[in-house]
């Protein structure tokens, strides 16, 4: 089985996870520094977050440089040294790739932009406007994913720029072979360094009707969304369909560079859904991202559908991923938990991990996700991300799920020794690595021990899934096995995500089956079960179940 399948994989944002000069930023000789963290988690690969050299208006997703490291997070030394250092552990690492756009200081756009007839002119997306003088207009009616116009005057050129992010991102015309190899070239620069592959940023956006139709209007409630991008219906300014010609041609490199991997994040309203960038299960992606669960609302009945729905979208050689927290959206600690105890905040992380790591596919994790890190709670003016700015403090925005992680109890929480550039989470004591590493009963504890299990379990690799109780309002009950002729072992997850306890009623669960991990560190593991078994408040059970 290939390693992406069998491992963890493990988000790191350069930014926050460790500072090794004071300089209140995160850096690579941190992240070299803690690796027996992540190796001790179990983890099998790393994700960095970019770290090319960038104006940073989007903290490293504005690429200014393709093939060098940002002077903030070190050298090309230094990342050699880290990649090596992770290699010695068995962690592979994969580079965030930014296909849509670039910095608006990107060499490419700089060229791009002095004239009309620059050789670099159609790397980009330019247009007339319509009207004249105060009149003039955009060409079309979209929108940026961070609010406003799509489009960016340049006054020198006189001529309109397409930007789907930030001004500060334009967008890169995939249309133009020229791009393509060039972004390949990027891609080989990095493989030839020896990465082991890449998280492919914002992938559905690389394809758009260049005819500049305008979008229809969203219907219904969506009409009347706060952000204007959410006002509109996608039909234009992405998804189109020669986004697909592109990752193939992508994928025949990537292919030649053995136990590499490509992930891509497309949104979740991409029509098909982000799993039509598996190609045919063979062609595009390996993995592509399910935000799925990451935008459910906490329920048996809400994770069921988006579960069911993920297990039959993705083709069939295809492989699944499991993703409950990321750099842009709240932490699901928190994202779960608006109005509920500490308490049952606690339970609820413990049971999403279960949930995450007994799944079919591969997990990932976002840094601290393992210790129960929660959103920050940030004042306007420590504040960094444009797009958290504008929309604060009606939409939670991003800088939240990003503040720095927490090591230990000390004021900085042992991620710098000067002043962090976003504040450190003013969460309980426990809330850090120190606290959690020799407590049997941590979240970190039980991390490790799930991650260890799903590694050397064939069954809750490989296993399918099947949902043994389709119909219950409150519990989340299936299994993982290996089809039965295979006697190795199988699993049953009976979770019970409501704050009352609640009986499941099962012969599957027989006396021989055992209570392997409760997410409950005070429940008994040897408590009756035949036919049915009680479940604590917010409690989940990994049961084994015996070859027959
Ligand atoms: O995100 C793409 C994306 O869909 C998000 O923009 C999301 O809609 C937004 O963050 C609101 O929550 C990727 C990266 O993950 C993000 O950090 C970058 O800012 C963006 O692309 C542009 O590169
Ligand atoms: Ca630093």
């Amino acid at each position: 089985m290939t390693w992406w399948r069998r491992e963890v994989i493990y988000q790191i944002y350069p930014w926050s996870f460790q500072d090794s000069n004071g300089d209140g930023i995160g850096d690579l000789a941190g992240i070299t520094a803690r690796l027996d963290h992540l190796r001790a988690l179990g983890i099998g690969g790393i994700w960095l977050s970019p770290i090319y050299p960038s104006p940073m208006h989007d903290f490293g997703y504005d690429v200014s440089e393709h093939c060098a490291i940002d002077p903030r997070f070190g050298t090309l030394e230094d990342f050699d040294r880290l990649l090596q250092e992770s290699h010695r552990r068995g962690i592979r690492v994969l580079m965030d790739l930014v296909l849509n756009h670039t910095s608006d200081q990107h060499p490419w756009f700089l060229e791009a932009r002095v004239s009309r007839d620059s050789a670099k002119r159609d790397w980009y997306y330019w247009a007339d406007p319509v009207g004249r003088g105060w009149r003039r207009r955009p060409p079309n009616n979209w929108q940026a994913v961070f609010g406003g116009s799509a489009w960016a005057w340049d006054a020198a050129t006189e001529q309109y720029y397409l930007h789907s992010f930030l001004k500060e991102q334009p967008d890169l015309n995939w249309r133009n072979p020229e791009v393509q190899s060039a972004m390949e070239q990027v891609a080989r620069f990095w493989l030839d360094r020896e990465v082991d592959g890449f998280r492919l940023d914002a992938i559905n956006w690389i394809g758009k009707d260049v005819q500049w139709p305008s979008n229809p209007s969203a219907a219904g409630r969506d009409r009347f969304r706060m952000r204007s991008y959410l006002r509109q219906l996608h039909q234009h300014d992405r998804d189109q369909p020669e986004t697909h010609e592109a990752l193939r041609a992508l994928r025949k490199i990537i292919d030649q560079y053995p136990e590499t991997v490509l992930v891509g994040e497309a949104s979740a309203d991409t029509p098909g859904g982000p799993a039509a960038f598996y190609g045919d299960g063979t062609d595009e992606l390996h993995l592509v991202f399910n935000f799925r669960l990451l935008k459910a609302r906490w329920g048996a009945e809400s994770f069921r559908q988006v579960i069911d729905e993920w297990e039959r979208a993705v083709p069939s050689p295809g492989w699944p991923t499991q993703v409950l927290s990321n750099h842009d959206q709240s932490r699901h600690a928190t994202r779960h938990s608006r109005g509920v105890s500490e308490r049952q905040r606690d339970r609820r992380a413990r049971m999403a991990a279960l949930l995450l790591l007994t799944l079919r596919g591969t997990p990932f994790l976002y840094y601290g996700e393992e210790i129960g890190m929660c959103d920050g709670r940030l004042r306007y003016r420590d504040l960094r991300d444009p797009y958290t700015k504008r929309y604060w403090p009606f939409s939670p925005g991003r800088d939240p799920a990003r503040t720095p992680m927490q090591w230990d109890a000390t004021p900085q929480a042992g991620f710098t020794t000067g002043r962090p550039w976003l504040p450190v989470s003013a969460d309980p004591d426990r809330i850090n690595v120190a606290a959690q590493c020799d407590d049997p009963d941590s979240l970190l504890t039980l991390y490790r021990r799930l991650i260890h299990l799903r590694r050397t379990s064939p069954a809750l690799l490989d296993g399918e899934y099947e949902d043994l109780l389709p119909e219950h309002p409150t519990c989340l009950v299936y299994r993982r096995a290996l089809p039965a002729a295979v006697p190795v072992d199988a699993w049953i997850i009976a979770a019970n995500l409501s704050p009352r306890p609640q009986f499941v009623e099962l012969k599957l669960i027989t006396p021989t089956c055992r209570v392997h991990v409760s997410t409950d560190p005070l429940a008994p593991l040897d408590r009756p079960h035949d036919g049915a078994v009680l479940l604590q408040p917010e409690e989940a059970l990994l049961f084994r179940v015996p070859p027959e």
